[in-house]
């Protein structure tokens, strides 16, 4: 973290004392600190389904774990989960059982494990339980940028934001003690910039797993109505420990400067490493409150408040603290951020937004030669199984043009790009076959629906039950290219299996049809999709043909 010189720190408590002896240190991405942060305290189970920016999370468990012993001689059990609400209960089970356990995705990854989520709060945990969900501010590879802090917030738990791989570390070793101490899951909060930044960060020691302690307390896991309301009574109650706790950890720091009354700083997470970058020149900084725990340390917000003349507040996706301050009614003092405009209200933040909203002159940056290209969309890469079936897809488009494609999230959803433009709706994973089902019902004809493989497992078979009992007039391709192209290529739970649950869900396996996703076959391809698409009732097509990509790893 970098040093603010000759600055009163009024409540930054003495860095850990090493850990004996020396101490190890490895270049680590934000992602790697958080999974050997994990391991380091005693891991016994790593859950995840991919999704950037968190995948390489679980990945780093696997990489480091999977020689080892199995999990009742102190090893860690870590496979891809089905979906985020899948590993979220498993890791559940782990935390019954007393073990300790981390669950992580990318931000609408929670949205999908948001049930099992907000009922932990109530229920509690046994064993350790962090959930890791990485935000994307600024959508690198994502359809929006909501703030999991929020959802901290929301199921009343406690989160943590590191500003730094050392930070990611020593959160999430340290954070286990807290979950275990509070019975409560513990938030991490990653941001992309930090979660792909590698630096070096200093290691301890790693505990031992937990025992095997199977919860003595099953009626505060089973949330009928009369044990809920006392646990939700009883997570109210901790309110006032996680507030103590946030005003007096270490991850949040207030220094005051007198000398500097006019403004005073709110930097959450990666802000604070803007605001040290901005300084670093040598210049006086303004009294600050660094945020990386919550909830939000009130009385030190308070504290700064009173100590300057205005504040302003940076962090990275939403105006929540800013929000919180400023209220409905207004905060005694001008407070200024995402919601006055002193800071963009949407997207990442970066060294130069940061500068301007702090009121410095913009720094000259080494200007790089402008080549004027012509602008690319992304494609699907050559030889790609998704072409064929887009081709035809297309064409049924040509034949038919009030066909409507409703699509998913993966590499199939470049699709939307010419040269096919064959996709006219992307909006959550899976929705591509429940919205076809919806549009199907309000009488549009012909509705197709695109999905992958890895998106069909994840949250494609419910609808296809529902759509099979009412036999809903649409034609659905399951795009299987034997992995999970999109994320990195991580394997994929339909590979071998799709036709069986496709008929085992209910489809009229005379409507079902596993083709060769292969120019070769294009015409015979082509005539059995015609005639399913004429079809008044449910067909599903499976072209199938691996990822070229993929293949040439094996
Ligand atoms: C809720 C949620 N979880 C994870 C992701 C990240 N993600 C996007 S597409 C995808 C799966 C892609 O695999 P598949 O459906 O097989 O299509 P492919 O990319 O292989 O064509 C994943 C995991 C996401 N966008 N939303
Ligand atoms: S990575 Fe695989 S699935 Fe994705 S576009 Fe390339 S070939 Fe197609």
């Amino acid at each position: 973290m970098p040093s603010l010189p000759g600055l009163t720190i009024t409540n930054l408590p003495a860095r850990e004392a090493k850990h004996g002896g020396t101490m190890e240190r490895r270049p680590l991405l934000g992602d790697e600190a958080i999974a050997l942060g994990a391991i380091h305290a005693g891991l016994s189970g790593a859950y995840s389904y991919p999704g950037t920016p968190a995948t390489e999370i679980f990945e780093f468990v696997h990489r480091e774990t999977h020689n080892g012993p199995p999990v009742g001689e102190g090893g860690v059990h870590a496979v891809w989960s089905a979906n985020e609400k899948v590993a979220y209960e498993e890791a559940l089970g782990m935390s019954y059982a007393g073990r300790r356990a981390l669950v992580s995705f990318k931000h609408v990854g929670l949205n999908v494990a948001a049930d099992p989520f907000m009922n932990s709060g109530v229920s509690g945990v046994d064993g350790g339980l962090l959930v890791c969900s990485a935000d994307d501010p600024g959508m690198h590879s994502s359809q929006n940028e909501q703030d999991s802090r929020i959802y901290a917030w929301f199921a009343m738990i406690p989160a943590v934001e590191p500003c730094t791989g050392q930070e990611a570390y020593e959160m999430t070793r340290e954070g286990y003690e807290l979950s275990e101490k509070l019975r409560l899951p513990i938030m991490i909060r990653m941001v992309t910039r930090l979660a792909h930044s590698r630096s070096g960060v200093e290691l301890a020691p790693r505990r031992e797993p937990n025992p095997l302690r199977p919860s003595e307390r099953p009626a505060d896991w089973t949330l009928l109505p009369a044990n809920a309301r006392r646990l939700f009574a009883s997570l109210a109650e901790k309110q006032a420990d996680m507030l103590a706790w946030s005003e007096s950890c270490r991850w949040n720091q207030l220094k005051l400067n007198p000398k500097s009354r006019k403004l005073g700083i709110i930097a959450a997470g990666v802000a604070y490493n803007y605001v040290c970058e901005n300084y670093g020149d040598g210049a006086e900084m303004p009294s600050i409150l660094k945020i990386g725990a919550y909830p939000i340390p009130k009385r030190l917000v308070r504290e700064l408040i009173e100590a300057v003349d205005e504040v302003l507040v940076l962090e990275d996706g939403y105006p929540f603290i800013e929000g919180q301050i400023v209220g409905l009614l207004g905060a005694p003092k001008p407070i200024h951020g995402r919601l006055d405009g002193a800071v963009p209200r949407t997207g990442e933040l970066n060294p130069d937004i940061v500068r301007k909203a702090l009121g410095m002159p913009a720094v000259a940056r080494q200007s790089t030669p402008t080549v004027h290209l012509p602008a690319r969309p992304p494609r699907l890469c050559d030889g790609c199984p998704h072409i064929d079936s887009y081709q035809i897809v297309r064409e049924i488009m040509d034949e038919l043009p009030e066909t409507r494609v409703f699509g998913d999230i993966g590499c199939y959803t470049l699709g939307a790009y010419p040269p096919y433009q064959t996709i006219h709706s992307c909006i959550d994973m899976g929705a591509s076959i429940s919205m076809a089902m919806g549009a199907a019902q309000a009488g549009m004809r012909p509705v197709l629906c695109t999905i992958g493989d890895s998106t069909f497992i994840h949250s494609g078979m419910t609808p296809l039950i529902g759509a099979a009992q009412q036999n809903t007039p649409m034609t659905v391709f399951i795009l299987d290219n034997s992995t999970t192209a999109m994320t990195g290529g991580q394997d994929s739970m339909a590979d071998g299996v799709l036709a069986n649950v496709v008929k085992g869900l209910g489809v009229d396996p005379e409507h079902v049809h596993v083709l060769q996703a292969h120019r070769k076959f294009h015409d015979q391809n082509l005539e059995i999709i015609r005639r399913e698409v004429a079809y008044e009732g449910l067909s599903v097509i499976i072209p199938t043909r691996e990822c070229v990509v993929t293949a040439k790893k094996k």
